[in-house]
């Protein structure tokens, strides 16, 4: 009997909810009481658009389109297009019903226009140049308003060349919270833009005529090892938004854990109609929203799962040498070219130790080292780091696994495999 009271108390808080929001949902409430809705997206290597609020309630966001220099991950540097100096873009977050004001300052060579990737808005707002606007031309300022009426991931893009502007990184965020929100509280909520580009080893500037041949497989315009590890709680509740406007679609896997899409860039995804996963696919022009509780630590892997992609700019259209005996070889070359090695004849993962002296301004096809060796990846690939203590949050390092819970070698008396992850940090 107890225990029904209890639960009938507990529905009956539920029921309230939406009431106690009500209270503070609207638009023109101040920041640090709307702060009270959501869990702030966190845009890992990148950060969020800072807002002022209008006298008239209108929250105003800024935007500069620019070049920019951007560093992919040590050791390449690349001249991309920008807006406020980064790619993506700062993460844009608002709220369902909230009025936006946004000001789009063009610094680029030619003229630009932004379009919010699957915000409903009034036609003229929509950012087509040419066709629901006039281009901003270099040196212009324009002023879009409008009302957001949904909630959701969507995004924001130069529209009016496309191939140039976003081949060269014109993207960004642009998340809607619930004004009503349902569902379980959100622990961690991540947003990753997926992008590739070609850089001609040796050089800095994206070649966006390129159409299919891509050497630089991003996380929010990062290659691992430059890419941001998601450090999150064990039991938190993981949303991770996924972002593409790119011209390759990407199927990203998570280790260790299912989850669901919950939501696409049209909106949420019925409860009824989400299925388990470890794989989604995002093809260009799609966000999507996906969750999961994190309910194992460890360090596990995030990364595309096309062969290609969790991998950097050297390689790809070397000759396949795979089971080629190149002995023979390599000593003739060696007498004409000092040093040569002969590369690929048991597969590519030697090459990572090698610290092999690629051309200036590119990064070697995998690397990133990790409490066991060389972790062989490079590109779309990132590390979940799912910890117990709010200690390990601050300083995550490598998981420190649990003696006896390690795969090691049986026949070679090699131990070391779990001492170096007790050791290591
Ligand atoms: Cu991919």
């Amino acid at each position: 009997m107890k225990i029904r009271i209890f639960y009938l108390l507990i529905n009956i808080m539920f029921l309230l909810v939406p009431f106690v929001y009500g209270e503070n949902k609207s638009p023109q409430s101040s920041a640090t009481t709307q702060k009270l809705f959501y869990t702030p997206v966190i845009t890992p290597n990148g950060s969020t658009l800072p807002w002022t609020m209008a006298e008239d309630g209108a929250k105003i966001f800024r935007l500069t389109v620019e070049p920019c220099k951007h560093e992919i991950a040590l050791g390449m540097t690349i001249n991309a297009w920008c807006y406020n100096g980064q790619t993506p873009g700062p993460t844009i977050e608002a709220i369902e019903g909230d009025r936006v004001r946004i000001f789009v300052t063009n610094k680029l060579p030619e003229q630009t226009a932004v379009h919010w990737h699957g915000v409903r808005l009034p036609n003229g707002m929509d950012g087509v140049s040419g066709l629901t606007q006039k281009g901003i031309q270099p040196g212009e300022t324009f002023k879009y308003e409008f009302t957001l009426k949904q909630h959701g991931t969507f995004m924001y893009h130069s529209h009016g060349d496309e191939m140039v502007q976003m081949g060269l990184g014109t993207m960004g965020f642009f998340i809607i919270h619930p004004k009503n929100p349902t569902g379980p509280k959100i622990d961690r909520d991540f947003a990753i833009f997926l992008n590739e580009w070609f850089v001609e080893p040796g050089t800095a500037t994206p070649n966006p005529n390129i159409m299919t041949d891509f050497n630089i497989f991003t996380f929010n315009s990062r290659a691992f090892p430059g890419t941001d590890p998601l450090v999150v709680k064990t039991g938190d509740r993981v949303r991770i938004r996924i972002g593409n406007v790119g011209q390759e679609e990407h199927p990203i896997h998570i280790h260790g854990f299912n989850f669901k899409v919950v939501a696409t860039d049209g909106g949420d995804v019925p409860e009824s109609a989400q299925w388990p996963e470890t794989t989604v696919l995002v093809a260009p022009g799609q966000t999507r929203t996906i969750e999961f509780v994190a309910d194992t630590p460890g360090d596990w892997a995030m990364h595309c799962h096309r062969r290609h992609h969790p991998m950097n700019a050297m390689g790809h259209d070397t000759p396949n040498m795979i089971g080629v005996n190149q002995d023979d070889v390599k000593d003739k070359v060696r007498s004409q070219v000092p040093g040569y090695m002969a590369m690929g004849e048991t597969g590519m993962d030697d090459m990572t130790g090698m610290n092999m002296k690629g051309p200036e301004n590119t990064l070697p096809m995998m690397g990133g080292d990790g409490p066991f060796g060389s972790v062989g990846m490079g590109g779309m690939f990132t590390i979940l780091k799912v910890r117990d203590t709010d200690e390990e949050l601050k300083n995550p390092g490598w998981y420190k696994n649990p003696p006896g819970t390690v795969a090691e070698s049986v026949n070679s008396n090699n131990k070391t495999n779990s001492s170096m992850s007790e050791n290591s940090h």
